[in-house]
């Protein structure tokens, strides 16, 4: 019988049979055992954050780049809580992470003893499963589950605390290949009828529309996608976390709908008879007002979770199914529908309306820097973060085969961006990664310039600097008679902080400003060339709006388009 070890050995050991490579953590008294143990260990690279929150980002931006599950180590109390914001981020937009938070020891849980909380209960409802391990002979197990179920199904972070006294108790060394998990069975066939009578209501349809979400994404599904929908002459829209799973250039590509979609993306879901949605969960931002969502046509929905499914939208053929297997079985038997009519009616309702934006008033315009990215880094990942600037990129950015476009969709986190973008290097160092975010996101995290450049990642920073807190301003701006209260970032004399080239500086990284249009191909060229961070402050008109838009509980085909 193999020697037993201690918990913080069996903790490196499970990582490595995990295939671990990288983990995001921040120290503190509760991990230091771990800590130690990882010390004197090769092969797991160790990144230090300099916020906990902004770590979690990291690691979802890391797993969003990669396709792996992320793992992340804090300690207790204020570590864990303090990693909330990130894990509620991950849940929403389904990213598969472990996150091990170091607990007080057993006998102290429960006392108010210093720097406990229950993390656990805090956390039940924004991860797929949390435990704190009680017992050292359970915790290969534990672990074990906590990886199996933050990447299966549909993935998401797990969670899992353990004290102090079990990190350094000798038990089993055994970590388990698998675990059979009591209640758990991720769905992975498909139910052939449901599919086949989704199919015959698509072939019987005149107006057949795909709506795809970020379940295609995680299924790895994209080709699939591409070859049904072309297969059977379909129109496809996206939503935000499903944009980049059809090509761009693909004729029958027509954008994202949606809050801030596009008129004929729009327009096609309130017209469609048939409505074939794949991996989307029909977030209010995407169905606007629930009573007139496609209001004209029968839905099939197919996602890997039946619990997603007649939850927000009452669908005529669920499917439940993996998107990729799903497609797999369709172009089976997919043969070319004639669409030409209606193909032509959405061109005219593009034509009738297209997406573009004015000259702004002063600045920069942002659809120029959008088609400036595009044009300077057509194969970069393109990480946003949240507000009007993470809109304009969806309406804007196009994507490539290849490239990823990483943002905060459900939870729409601001300061998520920075740090995620940090992420999303470290997985894929070889790759461009352009951020697109705004001056008050940045402000939430740019604390993690230091981590980037200690450890020296490559981000383009593309700073939508407006002076403002953009997307609240524009519902003051059309909603609220434009009384802009707490939404100008500036002081009264207009001067504003921090300057972010000054501040750049103390970071010793490059900085350029940009005030014109003229700018913006120059400076993107010039952060290419450059190795490292580079941040480009763009100022742009704080009067710019995002359009179209629907406003919140208003139906879709209901857009404000000036
Ligand atoms: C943590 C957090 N707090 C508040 C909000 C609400 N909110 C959404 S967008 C936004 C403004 C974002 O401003 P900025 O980062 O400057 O981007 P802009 O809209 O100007 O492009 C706010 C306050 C949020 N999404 N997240």
């Amino acid at each position: 019988m193999a020697l037993n070890i201690t918990g913080r050995k069996l903790f490196v050991k499970a990582l490595k049979e995990e295939g671990v490579d990288t983990i995001f953590a921040y120290p503190g008294g509760m991990i230091t055992d771990i800590v130690d143990e990882l010390y004197k260990t090769e092969g797991i690279r160790v990144v230090l954050g300099r916020h906990e929150q902004a770590l979690v980002h990291e690691a979802e931006g890391y797993a969003r780049a990669t396709g792996k599950t992320a793992v992340v180590l804090v300690t207790s109390g204020p570590g864990a809580t303090n990693t909330i914001t990130g894990i509620a981020d991950a849940y929403y937009d389904s990213i598969p992470m472990v996150i091990f938070t170091g607990q007080v020891p057993l006998h102290l849980i429960g006392n108010d003893a210093f720097q406990e909380v229950d993390i656990v209960g805090m956390t039940r409802s924004i991860t797929k499963f949390g435990v704190t391990v009680r017992n050292r002979e359970d915790m290969g197990k534990l672990i074990k589950m906590g990886f199996q179920v933050a990447s299966t199904g549909k993935p998401g972070p797990v969670l899992i605390d353990i004290p102090k006294d079990i990190q350094v108790t000798s038990g089993s060394p055994e970590y388990p290949d698998h675990v059979d998990i009591r209640g758990y069975h991720p769905n992975e066939n498909v139910h052939i009828g449901q599919l086949k009578k989704a199919y015959r209501l698509l072939k019987n349809a005149k107006r057949p529309l795909i709506l795809a979400g970020g379940g295609v994404r995680i299924a790895g599904a994209q080709k699939n996608l591409l070859e049904f929908a072309t297969k059977m002459n379909i129109p496809v829209t996206t939503t935000i976390m499903g944009k980049g799973v059809m090509p761009e250039d693909s004729p029958l590509y027509i954008g994202n709908c949606g809050m801030h979609g596009r008129f004929a993306a729009n327009k096609a879901v309130t017209e469609c008879d048939v409505l074939f949605s794949i991996g989307t969960r029909f977030n209010d931002r995407i169905t606007g007002e629930l009573d007139e969502f496609a209001p004209k046509a029968q839905i099939v929905h197919v996602d890997i979770a039946s619990a997603s499914i007649s939850r927000n939208v009452v669908v005529d053929v669920p499917v439940t199914a993996d998107a990729k297997i799903a497609l797999e079985r369709l172009c089976e038997y997919a043969e070319a529908m004639d669409t030409k009519k209606w193909l032509c009616e959405l061109k005219a309702w593009e034509k009738e309306h297209p997406l573009t934006m004015p000259k702004s008033k002063v600045g920069v315009c942002p659809q120029t820097i959008c088609e400036g990215i595009n044009e300077v880094f057509p194969k970069a990942n393109i990480v946003t973060d949240v507000g009007q600037h993470q809109m304009w990129a969806t309406q804007f950015i196009k994507l490539n085969e290849g490239q990823e476009f990483i943002t905060s969709g459900g939870l729409g986190t601001m300061g998520f961006g920075f740090p995620a973008a940090i992420g999303a290097s470290i997985g894929n160092p070889k790759k461009d990664v352009v951020l697109v975010t705004g001056d008050g996101g940045f402000q939430m995290n740019m604390q993690e310039m230091a981590t980037a450049m200690t450890i020296g990642v490559s981000v383009v920073i593309c700073l939508f600097n407006n002076s403002t807190l953009g997307m609240v301003r524009q519902m003051q701006q059309l909603f609220y008679g434009k009384r802009y209260e707490i939404t100008d970032l500036s002081a009264e004399d207009g001067s504003y902080y921090p300057d972010f080239l000054k501040w750049a500086e103390g970071y010793q990284c490059k900085a350029i400003r940009v005030t014109d249009a003229d700018g913006v191909v120059p400076a993107l060229k010039e952060a290419k060339k450059n190795k490292g961070i580079t941040l480009i402050d763009f100022i742009v008109s704080p009067d710019d709006l995002v359009l179209p838009m629907v406003k919140s509980g208003t139906p879709l085909g209901d857009m404000i388009l000036k």
